[in-house]
């Protein structure tokens, strides 16, 4: 089928079950062929594309409100939503987003990026619904590993109190984005293995209805059924939760699913479909358990390998941090590491490896993993939590009230710092800086190179105290040298002369991109490596003030409450008054495009710094 020319999912419902298939068999040679070209999250939706057909034939989406948890396993919804043509776009500036987007279809209600999110909303609209005596359906579409998080719990917890009707539908690949960890895996597990019960069930009940005969069966069973349905069958978990449970279906058999879908349709209150998938479903990734295959860059359909890979010598910060940890932890029991169901993506796997005892996968429980963080340094240990940047931000109360508070010596790496490229608005890590500034009692420090990276980690697992380490998504050229303690608080003069036309700070990879430019066109400007974010390197502000030469403090991450603030409050306290140009982001959210795109747009690329330097 031209996948090309589908407008809307209404087509779908004239298909044969055989044509459904075949439909499902186009969208996955094409999700692969169009992924390899552009990257995005591959396998966990290769692994959905039965279900989501079947959905779609189920349902209205024009009026049904299909919310799908994180999002990234949106493309056959997309696909089948009419648009197949904008894939070639796909995370590009301006081209079709990686998750579900509002402005893009009216059949995306709702938008994320972030895990667990969908239950949640799911019943916000299915409230408002019930007030305003509506009559659509509400299928919020969420994951094994997005349904252990707190927030999801906390919905299913008020879902099944309030009973308003929703079908959720249960996408159980036994993966987060590698395997999936925690005890309730366990309790998935069991229902896995139990028998379909409750859709045999279903059907019975439809057969017995159609004849008198039947219709007496069926009421004598029904007085047995809540009794003989607690001793025989275990609904698990979602029968606690006082949500219909359907399952397990196998979620690429599209007539069983078709099935369990109208059984649910016909139900009142909650119904949860367990729907049995397997990631990468169809390619070389399907028994992938490491998540290497969860998000990809393009890649050779013919033998799944990267199209570009590392030069030799260079080291992604994530696995410059890993491999320093490991070195420290040798000699050294008391580190441990923490990472909320990030293993893969913020490269711990070689300390997992080494320290199996001491690596903590907490799954997608960014709350929790900070407050077992800090427990762990309150028993004396030195946790090291590897954290996204974006992720962090739902565990703000738990490093200020938690670890802060306390003055706990909890190191965080803050991975995916700045902008991340492609994941768009959800995932950049523009916001930590602002947030974290304001805790009393936190070091915030960015390395401007893997050498400074590593000696932040040595010495912050030196430091008795809340600490936190920021590191770009990027790889960099790397030598192995040994680590120093570094002075908290100091930063670092690169250029330096006291007739220079102005003086740039700058943190992070922006000072080696500066250093270069400087060098190489022997230019007059002081540099300066704000290795700290906080506390700020007061000794050397009083003495560019003592230069009364122009400033320019250069960001890449939002200028709110960011680092040009702080230096200008300082300033402000201290009634200096020096000309301070500031270039960061500014007050909106940065939309999806590669990084070097996203500079330009923003006004935070290099040329532009220079554009207005070489005007004072
Ligand atoms: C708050 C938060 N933490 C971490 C992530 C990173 N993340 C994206 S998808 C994913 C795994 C989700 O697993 P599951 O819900 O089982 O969906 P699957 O990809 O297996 O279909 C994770 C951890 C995120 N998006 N949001």
């Amino acid at each position: 089928m031209d996948l090309l020319k589908i407008k809307d999912p209404k087509f779908l419902k004239k298909l044969s079950i055989k044509e459904l298939y075949n439909l499902a068999d186009d969208i996955r040679q094409f999700e692969i062929e169009s992924i390899s070209k552009t990257g995005g999250h591959l396998s966990s939706n290769l692994g959905v594309i039965e279900l989501t057909i079947a959905m779609h034939y189920c349902f209205d989406s024009a009026k049904d409100k299909i919310i799908f948890d994180v999002g990234h396993q949106s493309y056959t919804h997309k696909i089948l939503t009419g648009r197949a043509k904008d894939f070639p776009t796909l995370r590009q500036y301006q081209g079709l987003s990686g998750f579900q987007k509002r402005k893009e279809s009216i059949h995306d209600v709702w938008e994320a990026g972030h895990s667990s999110t969908s239950l949640s909303a799911a019943l916000g609209f299915a409230i408002a619904r019930d007030m305003d005596h509506k009559d659509y359906n509400v299928v919020p579409f969420i994951g094994d590993g997005a349904i252990t998080n707190g927030m999801a719990l906390e919905a299913l917890n008020q879902i099944g109190a309030l009973k308003s009707k929703m079908i959720i539908i249960f996408n159980d690949n036994q993966m987060s984005i590698s395997k999936n960890s925690g005890i309730l895996n366990e309790s998935f597990n069991k229902l896995r293995m139990s028998k379909p019960y409750n859709l045999i069930k279903g059907d019975l009940k439809q057969n017995l209805q159609k004849n008198e005969n039947g219709k007496v069966i069926l009421k004598s069973l029904r007085s047995v059924k809540d009794g003989f349905k607690h001793v025989v069958i275990n609904e698990g978990i979602f029968d606690e939760f006082n949500i219909n449970y359907l399952g397990p279906v196998d979620g690429h058999n599209i007539k069983e699913l078709i099935k369990a879908i109208n059984l649910a349709k016909k139900k009142d209150g909650p119904v949860i479909i367990h729907c049995i998938t397997k990631k990468g479903k169809g390619y070389l990734c399907e028994n992938d358990q490491n998540g290497k295959w969860h998000g990809v860059s393009p890649f050779n359909v013919a033998n799944g390998k990267a199209l570009k890979s590392l030069p030799k010598n260079y080291k992604s910060n994530s696995q410059a941090v890993c491999d320093t940890l490991v070195d420290l932890a040798k000699n050294d029991k008391d580190i441990v590491c923490i990472t909320p169901a990030m293993i893969s993506g913020s490269k711990l796997e070689n300390f997992f490896k080494e320290y199996p005892k001491r690596s903590f996968d907490t799954g997608i429980a960014e709350e929790h993993a900070m407050v077992f963080a800090a427990g762990l340094a309150a028993a004396g240990k030195k946790p090291f939590i590897s954290i996204y940047s974006s992720f962090l931000q739902r565990a703000y109360d738990q490093v200020n009230h938690d670890i802060c508070r306390m003055n706990l010596n909890v190191t965080i790496g803050i991975d995916r710092a700045g902008l991340v490229g492609a994941d768009g608005p959800t995932h950049h890590g523009l916001f930590d800086v602002g947030l974290l500034k304001a805790l009393p009692n936190m070091v915030i420090a960015q390395g401007k190179d893997i050498e400074e990276l590593n000696n932040l980690v040595y010495t912050a697992m030196n430091y008795c105290g809340p600490f936190a380490i920021r590191y770009s998504k990027g790889a960099y050229p790397f030598e192995k040298k040994e680590l120093q303690l570094l002075e908290i608080g100091k930063w670092e003069k690169l250029f330096y002369e006291s007739n220079a036309n102005c003086s740039i700070l700058t943190y992070g990879d922006n000072v080696d991109i500066v250093y270069n430019k400087i060098m190489t066109n022997q230019l007059h400007i002081n540099l300066i490596n704000c290795i700290f974010l906080k506390p700020l390197d007061y000794q050397l502000l009083d003495e560019l003030a003592a230069l009364n030469k122009p400033l320019i403090i250069y960001e890449s991450d939002l200028l709110i409450n960011g680092l040009a603030e702080s230096i200008l409050a300082y300033y402000n306290d201290k009634n200096i008054n020096l000309k301070i140009i500031r270039i960061g982001i500014k007050d909106h959210y940065v939309t999806h495009g590669s990084i070097k795109i996203l500079r330009e747009v923003e006004k935070i690329d290099i040329n532009y710094l220079f554009e207005i330097a070489s005007k004072l």
